[in-house]
């Protein structure tokens, strides 16, 4: 038996106390004790309650309560009463009793100011008895029940809402971009390794360009990925072409990694006739079915159900592939992403969810969001297998979605990754992130946390990359986005015609009218259209 350094032994609790408290609740007749989280750990066991208070008052206690009987039996200790590190009277202990029950957040649960022993009288003759039953025929009785064997429990024993400890993150780099000790991560070839950086930089140079370009009034509207440039990159490195993805919109790292030219982003951007979606959609709404990447959708988790489909689909045609699909904190919000996953587990479709937690869906903070420890504690919820990785570290990512995908396309099964990172940029160009939180938490994710900074070291000290080809990235990426741009603005738009098409083969009169009568209105006021958008 070993005891949690927060926690200490019977024999050092206030012994009055605890007799006052145990003989009182033992004259009240029925008595549950309905213990907390660490229950199953078995840090206390009931004969060293004997052994502290001594046989008399026990059997007091155990004549008193049928209840209290089926706990000694059973053989469950009295965990939470050794929790405290001080307390002093029945009447505090039931105080915070009260906070605990009552309390919403939870962390309240384990820092020390929570419940650590809970009564609960039970009015009905009926259930206590029950309770009675189950425990004096067998303490190991089992429901058959689909899915397994279930336990039962004489303890009426409530899940409690948060585990005692958040769900680990797998890391392999530090900040300084060391390898962490004993860390376990997939190899990457020096070649991967290089068109990882150099894509990362190459991104981080078309989100400022392009940025610029907005605020310039050259383009509607724009989005970076500033912070999230290794959850794009390495999780595309660590896929082959052939997997299907289906991305928000905080990924066009995974296209560039595919090869999408940097002028058919510019192309999208500006919405012009080489555009795919004829200009038809905003800014950053990327789509290639040469690079199997379905296009952006602007409503948030729509893509996550689709994924599944389609990864059943592969499943079913025997395919060697798996749909992957990015989403946002804010879209495990949606009730979408409960539908996919639940979907995925039941129809075992080789699907990777992948999801950035960057703390913000635009305003709302993960706080207003849920309450469970983040997201990928809600794969075990649904039978889906899950991992939490250091979103800011390449490596990790690398080596989470290169074994993710392994399972999902050999053992045809749904796994969630849960990437924990920070949007260190604004929400996009409609949005000032400096309206709702703190410049000095955005500077320490920009600097001390710089994904791109961090894998940089680690290929450097590999002895990979140096600080010549870093200033020869940098100039190309920069000279080629500015090109782009440059040809993109002088592509004619696509015409006005384009609006009607691609969705019927035959259009229907209600759109019929509709273009008839946009065509007159730019006839009658030629002043409010684009001179250089053909009707
Ligand atoms: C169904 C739907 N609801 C709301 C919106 C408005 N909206 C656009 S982006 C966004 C936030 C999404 O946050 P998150 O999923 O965390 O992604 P992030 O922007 O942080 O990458 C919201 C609410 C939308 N586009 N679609
Ligand atoms: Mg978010």
């Amino acid at each position: 038996m070993h005891f949690h350094e927060r926690w200490r032994p019977i024999t050092h609790l206030d012994k009055p106390v605890f007799k006052e408290m145990l003989t009182n609740t033992c004259h009240q007749g029925s008595v549950s004790l309905v213990l907390s989280h660490c229950f199953s750990r078995h840090l206390l066991h009931w004969n060293q309650l004997v052994e502290c208070f001594g046989v008399p008052l026990m059997a007091v206690c155990i004549r008193k309560s049928k209840a209290f009987v089926c706990h000694l039996k059973s053989k469950i200790v009295f965990l939470d009463l050794v929790k405290q590190n001080s307390w002093s009277s029945s009447t505090k202990l039931l105080g915070k009793i009260q906070i605990g029950l009552n309390s919403r957040y939870p962390d309240d649960h384990f820092n020390g100011r929570g419940p650590f022993l809970s009564f609960r009288r039970l009015e009905s003759t009926k259930a206590r008895e029950s309770l009675y039953i189950v425990t004096d025929t067998d303490e190991n009785q089992v429901l058959e029940f689909p899915g397994g064997k279930v336990k039962l429990t004489p303890e009426m024993m409530f899940i409690s809402e948060s585990p005692h400890e958040r769900a680990h993150c797998y890391h392999a780099l530090d900040d300084n971009g060391k390898p962490i000790m004993g860390s376990s991560f997939v190899q990457v070839r020096e070649d991967v390794a290089v068109k990882m950086y150099s894509d990362m930089v190459t991104l981080q140079t078309m989100d400022t360009i392009f940025y610029e370009a907005q605020r310039q009034g050259r383009i509607s509207f724009y989005l970076t990925t500033v912070g999230e440039e290794a959850i794009n990159i390495a999780s595309a490195a660590a896929l082959t072409i052939d997997d299907l993805v289906f991305p928000q919109y905080r990924e066009p790292g995974v296209l560039l990694w595919r090869g999408f030219t940097l002028q058919e982003f510019a192309n999208q951007c500006f919405g012009n006739k080489a555009d795919y979606g004829k200009g038809r959609q905003m800014p950053i709404h990327y789509g290639s079915n040469k690079l199997n990447y379905i296009t952006v959708a602007s409503t948030v988790a729509t893509q996550l159900s689709h994924a599944v489909g389609t990864a059943y689909s592969l499943k079913m045609d025997k395919k060697d592939a798996c749909a992957v699909t990015y989403f946002g904190d804010g879209g495990s919000s949606e009730g979408d992403f409960h539908a996919a996953l639940n979907f995925a587990a039941v129809m075992e479709a080789p699907v990777i969810f992948i999801c950035r937690n960057n703390g913000w869906a635009i305003s709302t903070p993960i706080s207003d969001q849920f309450r469970s420890d983040g997201v990928v504690v809600k794969g075990q919820a649904y039978g889906v297998r899950s991992i939490r990785v250091d979103g800011n570290d390449a490596l990790a990512l690398y080596s989470a979605v290169h074994t993710a995908r392994e399972m999902a396309v050999t053992e045809h099964r749904p796994i969630l990754i849960e990437a924990l990172t920070y949007r260190a940029g604004h929400h996009s160009t409609s949005d000032d992130s400096t309206k709702y939180r703190r410049a000095d938490e955005i500077k320490w994710w920009r600097v001390a946390r710089d994904p791109v900074a961090r894998f940089r070291k680690w290929i450097e000290g590999n002895g990979w990359w140096d600080d010549e080809a870093e200033t020869h990235i940098r100039d190309s990426a920069r000279q080629q986005i500015l090109h782009a741009i440059q040809v993109a603005e002088k592509v004619e738009k696509p015409p006005l015609a384009d609006i009607f098409t691609d969705v019927y083969d035959v259009l229907p009169s209600n759109l019929q009218e509709q273009e008839q009568l946009l065509k007159e209105t730019i006839r009658k006021h030629p002043q409010d259209y684009p001179p250089n958008v053909a009707v």
